[in-house]
């Protein structure tokens, strides 16, 4: 898929107060609201027009957009995130969301979902089950993709509690390239794929994200960024510590489409 657009929300005030599992400490505004910058000129590098929302208090994980909606070609599906300090921010973002102009569905309840548990492998969906995204919640969206004439496949995370969401440990780098995390489930699906599996010590680094001629990847695992180039990718290289500390990761911060 060739990505236009992408849509991202500046991190607020009070992002220290987000979700995290991490113990680095708590992040740098500064810093973050620098770093985020710098991510959203890697997007317009990538050549995507990028709508930047503005900084959302009343969630502070709100900057992770990714989790509030999956983007298709043919349809965009508003999220129920499993978090509950999260479940607003679908509401907080759904003018955005109406305004890419596609069939609009929404996942509902008891189903919850995190766009982070979904990894889109050129129409064929990997929907993880997790501490966030329940079987119902995994199912309705399986039912809506299959209705759009996509694939699903769900992947169960919940043995792999190091992983807070499947695209934590899985990317799709397009022409059947899959970049394969540490504990991540392995299922039969995976294996018409070329895996390029990343190592325990660089396991942050399984959340890249390609976007046409472009690969996003963390800035600090060098291996993993070597193995990329030596496959011909052209790699943008972000420093995301301060994303890190509240568990989030280079594909968490946009909708891309
Ligand atoms: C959370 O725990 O929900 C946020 N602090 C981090 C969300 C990261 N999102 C993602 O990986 N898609």
């Amino acid at each position: 898929m060739r990505f236009s657009r992408a849509i991202v929300r500046t991190p607020g005030a009070n992002f220290a107060h987000g979700l995290t599992s991490a113990a680095d400490g708590p992040p740098d505004l500064d810093r973050a609201l620098r770093q985020h910058a710098h991510y959203c000129e890697a997007l317009r590098e990538c050549g995507l027009t990028v709508t930047e929302l503005p900084a959302e208090t009343r969630y502070p994980d709100g900057t992770f957009v990714e989790d509030t909606a999956i983007i298709t070609e043919t349809v965009v599906i508003a999220t129920r995130p499993g978090a509950a300090t999260r479940v607003g921010e679908v509401a907080a973002i759904e003018s955005a969301l109406r305004s890419i102009g596609r069939d609009l569905c929404q996942i509902e309840a008891p189903g919850t979902l995190d766009g982070g548990d979904v990894c889109d492998a050129d129409g064929h969906f990997f929907i993880g089950v997790s501490a966030r995204t329940n079987e119902e919640g995994a199912r309705q969206l399986a039912q809506i993709l299959e209705r759009h004439a996509y694939r699903a496949t769900l992947v169960d995370m919940r043995g792999s509690p190091a992983l807070l969401h499947l695209k934590s440990g899985m990317a799709y780098l397009g022409a059947r390239q899959l970049v394969i995390g540490p504990g991540l489930p392995q299922i039969a699906e995976l294996a018409g794929y070329e895996r390029i599996c990343v190592e325990s010590a660089e396991a942050y680094a399984a959340n890249c994200v390609r976007i046409n001629a472009r690969v996003l990847v963390a800035a600090g695992y060098p291996n993993f960024s070597s193995t990329l180039r030596a496959r011909g990718h052209s790699l943008l290289v972000l420093d995301m510590s301060e994303f890190r500390k509240m568990d989030g990761g280079l594909s968490c911060l946009s909708l891309r489409l």
